[in-house]
């Protein structure tokens, strides 16, 4: 862990000897805070969370720089300044952490405790710049930190800076979600720091864990939106998707977005689900539907909003279609058990058949094929014998609409006849259905059932 030379960090305040506060006192205070908390947590999860810089104190742009003359550097105690920093950049400040760490140096500025390298927090706005300003610093000796008051900070904009409990180091506090505590952590292993849940690295209850807290107030200008997207395209395409490309020519962006329509269209845009990170420059939308023109944009976006592209087009690819035939024997072909005959004559060398009925249905037979989507002439083979319906009504249902065709099978002998021309969905909702009841004289006619043929066009 680092620690931190923060102005009152060195104090000896060791939590489990109760230096200043009576064991009773602390007892009080715990129960109290429990209370407290309580009663003014409703079970609403309340949720806030600042875009705060993330800065580590070892970077080595400023690791090695002294603390005043107490013997310690960023790099070793620098959480403070560092912590300080980010908050100061949050208020605008243009100043890194090892540029403020220079200036608190210089001993006319007056920034570090002579002897101990602390850090005097009322010096880091003249150190910074921005808008940022000193307000107040807040000690939990024994007790719980009142966390009422940093969420509300959080609630106003504003990043709270957190000592914590017994180990001398300085975070930033950025958000929360409910008893969750994110933070900027200027220590940590990684160089940059880490940003995180302040229970993952320090425990839980936080209220427990924190110590003091330094608040600063200060203006925090909302982000500019992001540069458009430059030169948008669309580099290849699927059935169902569409992979977009562009140049990014922005340095603010969080993220790209997009959205589509049909082509033909001036309507409203459908959101695409899912966002590109932050410098991507090819994301793939999802979700589109086969041999469509649709036209896109990719947006820039950021805490400020989305700056959309211009706009761009494309055709997602057909999906693939071929000739599907679906015979009498096979298992896409089924109606009621009773009332079948068969014969070995027609496509495959077999068929089915049965006598017709007139009005009422007493037999059919539904052919069910799976198709991708697109048109397709639907043939039936009508075979050589027992097939001599007259007005045959196959009804020819696209997953969308019921056509019926009427066919005299008397004529036909081992040939395709069209039933037509239609636009099928894809998958297996489209089939085509043959009652037995053709309006003939009742059981005068052998009704003929056969292949059925599905051909794109
Ligand atoms: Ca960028
Ligand atoms: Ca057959």
């Amino acid at each position: 862990m680092k620690k931190s030379r923060g102005e009152t960090a060195a104090g000896r305040r060791i939590r489990g000897l109760g230096v200043g506060t009576s064991h009773v006192a602390r007892v009080i205070g715990v129960i109290m805070a429990a209370l407290f908390a309580l009663v003014a947590l409703p079970s609403v999860a309340f949720a806030t969370q600042l875009n705060v810089q993330l800065w580590g104190q070892n970077d080595s742009r400023w690791s090695s720089i002294p603390l005043g003359q107490g013997g310690y550097n960023m790099g070793s105690a620098g959480c403070a300044v560092t912590s300080a920093a980010m908050v100061a950049n949050y208020f605008g400040s243009s100043k890194d952490p090892g540029q403020i760490c220079q200036w608190l140096n210089v001993p006319a500025n007056g920034g570090f405790q002579p002897g101990t390298g602390n850090l005097y927090w009322t010096r880091i706005p003249a150190a910074a710049g921005g808008t940022i300003s000193y307000v107040t610093k807040t000690s939990y000796p024994g007790i719980p930190a009142n966390m009422t008051t940093i969420r509300a900070e959080l609630d106003a904009g504003r990043p709270v800076i957190a000592g914590i409990q017994g180990e001398r180091h300085w975070v930033v506090i950025t958000g929360y979600s409910g008893d969750t505590y994110y933070v900027n952590d200027p220590g940590g292993p990684t160089v940059p720091g880490r940003s995180g849940s302040f229970s993952t690295w320090y425990g839980s209850p936080v209220a427990n864990y924190i110590d003091s807290i330094i608040i600063y107030h200060g203006s925090h200008a909302a982000p500019t939106l992001p540069a458009q997207a430059l030169n948008p395209r669309v580099t290849s395409t699927t059935s169902s998707s569409a992979t977009a490309a562009w140049t990014d020519a922005s340095n603010n962006e969080d993220g790209f977005r997009f959205q589509y329509r049909l082509a033909s269209s001036t309507g409203a845009f459908t959101v695409a689900s899912g966002t590109a990170a932050a410098n991507a420059t090819s994301y793939t939308i999802s979700g589109l539907a086969a041999n469509t023109a649709y036209t896109f944009q990719v947006g820039a976006y950021n805490g400020a909003g989305t700056k959309w592209s211009a706009y761009f087009n494309g055709t997602t690819s057909a999906q693939s279609r071929s000739t599907v035939i679906v015979d009498d024997s096979g298992a896409a072909f089924y109606g009621p058990a009773s009332g079948w005959r068969t014969a070995s004559v027609g496509y495959g060398g077999s068929m089915h058949w049965t006598w017709n009925a007139t009005g009422a249905v007493e037999n059919y037979a539904i052919w069910r094929p799976t198709l991708g989507a697109g048109n397709y002439q639907v043939y039936a083979y009508i075979p050589s014998a027992k097939a001599g319906a007259t007005t045959a009504h196959y009804q020819i249902y696209t997953g969308t609409a019921m056509v019926t065709a009427t066919i005299n099978q008397e004529p036909y002998a081992d040939v395709w006849v069209s039933l037509g021309t239609y636009n099928f969905v894809a998958g297996t909702a489209a089939y085509v259905n043959l009652a037995d009841a053709t309006g003939e004289a009742y059981a005068t006619k052998m009704v003929g059932y056969d292949a059925i043929e599905f051909v794109p066009r």
